[in-house]
């Protein structure tokens, strides 16, 4: 159901976007919340605007605390390699176990529970590019209201690029798969691919420009376009993904629904399960791909967890090259599709602008050496030269 909410409320919120200083933001959000009338309508949004401003509290105390301490936030991983995947679970599942199996970090397995208290990251190799693991502080009932450090440890799998959530096979998995599936949902990060999304990048301008990647359900642009009107978005490119209902632009106007690829790998496969535990971890899961493995007996996991990362990510891996020289050791490396143009602008923007056109070698090329445009979609291992 769409919110309705009154003008004044819509341009409060439109204030609360504008704004990035916390203690602000706050303030703001309070004065939307009291404008906004309570009904069936609003239930989830006002929820989900609770649950940022406890989280704003949350950073402000924090960030006080730090100043006090002198000492930075220590949850704040920053990203490298191919991709971030957060490694995330209730405790003692193994998820240092894992880390010290298949990545080269230092970590420390304990035998009692919560022996990790702050992130630990580690490159896992796989073939020629390398996916970053972090190890999150576990998960518990709670955590997303705020529970020992539960925004920041929340906050971790919405930045990264992708979930690996870790259960014991011994320890009620489907239970606790569950538990951390509805912690991550109350947090609105989705696990499984939502069937439409819509991206917001509001722009200089007068003009709601759309990126048709699928379709509008049960409304037309024009609706689109006077809901964004409604919260004074009037210049933005809209980029509309699968199925779109108003609910999902609106969603995305309140910027805090998020979807991460997600496995889950069943640990301590050495140890016998319980039966029935296994098919109703599966059936719980459904449709995410369950790896079942003992991070300390298992072989070749590292293999094993990179090629389904690989997968899963849909990872594209392009070499680029120079005039008379071998092509480059070091792929660039996308997540999902890509276009030569795409490659273009991400090398630099002068690549772009100056383009006249490219070669291109492997999956992608209908021959060697074959001569395409901008919109020639490159694929994973091709081979490409521009020309400008
Ligand atoms: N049998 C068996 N035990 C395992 C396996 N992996 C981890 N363990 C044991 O499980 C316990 C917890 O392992 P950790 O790797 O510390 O678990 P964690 O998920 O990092 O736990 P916290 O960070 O403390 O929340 C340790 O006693 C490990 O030896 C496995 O594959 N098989
Ligand atoms: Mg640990």
């Amino acid at each position: 159901m769409v919110t309705n909410l009154p003008p004044q409320a819509k341009e409060k919120w439109n204030e609360v976007t504008l704004t990035r200083n916390p203690e602000e933001r706050l303030r703001l959000m309070g004065e939307f919340l009291s404008i906004v009338p309570k009904h069936h309508g609003t239930d989830r949004m006002i929820s989900q605007v609770k649950k940022q401003m406890a989280a704003l509290r949350e950073e402000i105390d924090k960030k006080k605390k730090m100043q006090k301490a002198g000492s930075a936030p220590t949850f704040f991983v920053p990203k490298a390699g191919a991709a971030q995947v957060a490694v995330v679970g209730p405790t003692n599942v193994g998820r240092s176990s894992l880390l010290g199996a298949v990545t080269n970090a230092q970590v420390e397995v304990t035998p009692y529970p919560y022996g990790t208290k702050s992130p630990v990251p580690g490159m896992l190799p796989y073939e020629d590019i390398q996916f970053q693991l972090v190890e999150v502080p576990a998960i518990v009932e709670g955590s997303s209201e705020g529970r020992f450090d539960g925004f920041m440890k929340l906050g971790m799998a919405r930045n990264a690029d992708a979930l690996m959530i870790v259960v014991d096979i011994r320890d009620d998995p489907s239970g606790n798969f569950l538990m951390i599936a509805e912690e991550l949902a109350n947090s609105r990060i989705l696990i499984v691919k939502p069937k439409g999304e819509v991206e917001i990048e509001k722009r200089v301008g007068t003009q709601i420009q759309f990126l048709w990647e699928g379709e509008l359900s049960s409304c037309s642009t024009e609706d689109v376009i006077a809901l964004l009107g409604e919260y004074k978005i009037r210049s933005a490119l809209v980029r509309i993904r699968g199925v779109v209902t108003l609910d999902t632009v609106e969603d995305a106007i309140f910027g805090n629904t998020v979807y991460r690829p997600t496995l889950v790998l069943a640990n301590k496969a050495d140890l016998r399960p319980e039966r029935g535990t296994m098919e109703q971890l599966r059936m719980a899961s459904e449709p995410l791909d369950v790896v079942v493995a003992s991070t300390e007996h298992t072989r070749n996991l590292a293999a094993t967890l990179g090629e389904k990362l690989f997968r899963l990510l849909d990872i594209t891996r392009v070499y680029t090259k120079e005039p008379g020289k071998a092509p480059a050791k070091i792929p660039m490396v996308f997540k999902g599709p890509v276009t030569v143009g795409e490659l273009a602008r991400m090398i630099h923007n002068d690549f772009y602008e100056n383009f006249k056109y490219a070669r291109v070698w492997g999956p992608a090329a209908k021959f060697p050496n074959e001569k395409v445009g901008l919109e020639r979609k490159l694929t994973d291992g091709t081979v490409v030269q521009l020309y400008t």
